[in-house]
């Protein structure tokens, strides 16, 4: 399914994110920038090392005790058909009253301001927080939607945004978020 907001198409389409050919990919990390499951184990897999130690030295040098919840840093993105991997962590859920909307909103908003700061024009997203983090995605979807709305309402320096699902039924999820948000 496909959208405008203001000059920017959004879509939202069922795939792997590791396969995306956008400038920048986004990848759900954890603080340590070092890999693990889901998203992140995907793309240091297919990436290859080179990701890792751009990461390595990120570690070293801005962040030694970890990049936080809501930050994004950009590096290589190695073999990959993207140009650059954009690295960000999303709350983990634990009830929804300890900050994750605003936490997981900050994701995406500091993903779309990196990805303004470097001239990047398009960027594809996974669906931060919603698989080993615990996120429930009806949830995740809105605030992924209605964060990527007033960016894109705000600053007109990205071309596409595209929402990368990993199953059919996380598909239909933000579809019917992004019919209601996106198109009033
Ligand atoms: N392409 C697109 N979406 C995917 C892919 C893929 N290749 N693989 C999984 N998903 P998760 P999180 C979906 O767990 O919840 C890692 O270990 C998945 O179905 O990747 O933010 C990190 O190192 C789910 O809907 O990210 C952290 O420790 C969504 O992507 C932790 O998991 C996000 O699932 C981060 O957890």
């Amino acid at each position: 399914m496909e959208f405008k907001v203001g000059r920017t198409v959004v879509r939202v389409i069922q795939g792997d994110i590791t396969e995306q050919e956008t400038e920048a990919i986004v990848n759900a990390a954890n603080p340590t920038l070092m890999g693990g499951g889901g998203v992140d184990g995907a793309i240091h897999r297919k990436g290859g090392p080179s990701i890792l130690e751009e990461c390595k030295k990120i570690r070293a040098t801005q962040y030694p005790k970890g990049l936080p919840t809501g930050k994004a840093v950009i590096t290589n993105a190695g073999r990959l058909k993207a140009k650059y991997v954009i690295h960000t962590v999303g709350p983990i859920w634990s009830g929804g009253d300890r900050g994750e909307a605003e936490l997981l909103a900050e994701a995406y908003r500091s993903c779309l301001e990196l990805a303004s700061s470097k001239g990047i024009k398009s960027i594809a997203f996974p669906s931060i927080s919603t698989g080993a983090y615990g996120y429930p995605i009806s949830k995740a979807s809105r605030v992924a939607l209605e964060t990527v709305k007033d960016f894109l309402i705000k600053e007109h320096t990205i071309n596409e945004v595209v929402f990368v699902l990993f199953s059919r039924e996380d598909q239909k999820v933000y579809e019917k978020a992004a019919e209601e948000i996106l198109s009033k």
